[in-house]
């Protein structure tokens, strides 16, 4: 049995859309930042840093974006969300390790810092459909959460990072991600500047 703690648009966003690709049974239990439901003690209970993503498996909790994601690809082989080769399976790691440790965190040093590392990232992700060998991974689902949250709330015009663009609109066709957006949505953004982007008619 697998249970989801999620907070709407927030890192548990990757796991969520990730669940819904794997075609997993699960139960999704949303949690409220502006009312605390994070910092009460049965949830400290169960992870001590009080954050979301907290996925139960079979009640042992699994914490941090890259663990669940990896977790899932790896449970999960028919979905194909990890390469099976080691060098390429690395460049997966090596991509959400990057996400974990530099582009989650940037937001935290201010927009000029933010923009600065997506566009490193952009230009890391460069010309091509995928993070990593030409195929959709979990690196993919990471890192368009990431930018999904970034994109819609600080809304810089899609020229500034036109790689992270174009991995973000082929995202969004994903039934996976269309369907998490909505058990998110309906279940209330409460972080500035969530939501689907306004996006300049083409
Ligand atoms: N390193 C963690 C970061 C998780 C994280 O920052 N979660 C945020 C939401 S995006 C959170 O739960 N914030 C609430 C808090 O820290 O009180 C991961 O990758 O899962």
């Amino acid at each position: 049995m697998l249970t989801l703690y999620f907070a709407p648009g927030a890192s548990s966003m990757a796991p969520h859309i990730a669940l819904h690709e794997v075609g997993a049974d699960f139960e999704a239990i949303p949690l409220s930042f502006a009312r605390g439901e994070n910092k009460q003690p049965d949830y400290l209970a169960i992870n001590p840093l009080g954050q979301v993503p907290t996925l139960l498996i079979d009640g042992r909790p699994l914490t941090e974006v890259a663990g669940i994601l990896f977790y899932l690809a790896r449970a999960y082989p028919e979905a194909n969300l990890l390469p099976d080769d080691a060098e390429e399976q690395a460049r997966v790691v090596a991509w959400m390790s990057y996400i974990a440790a530099t582009v989650h965190p940037a937001r935290r040093q201010g927009p000029e810092h933010a923009r600065a590392v997506y566009a490193q990232a952009d230009a890391r992700f460069g010309r091509n459909d995928w993070a990593v060998g030409g195929r959709y991974s979990i690196a993919d689902i990471h890192l368009f959460w990431l930018f999904w949250r970034f994109y819609g709330s600080v809304k810089p015009p899609a020229e500034e990072f036109p790689n992270l663009v174009r991995l973000h609109d082929r995202m969004l066709q994903r039934p996976a991600v269309q369907k998490t957006i909505a058990v998110e949505s309906a279940a209330g953004y409460e972080l500035p500047g969530q939501g689907m982007p306004e996006r300049k008619p083409a």
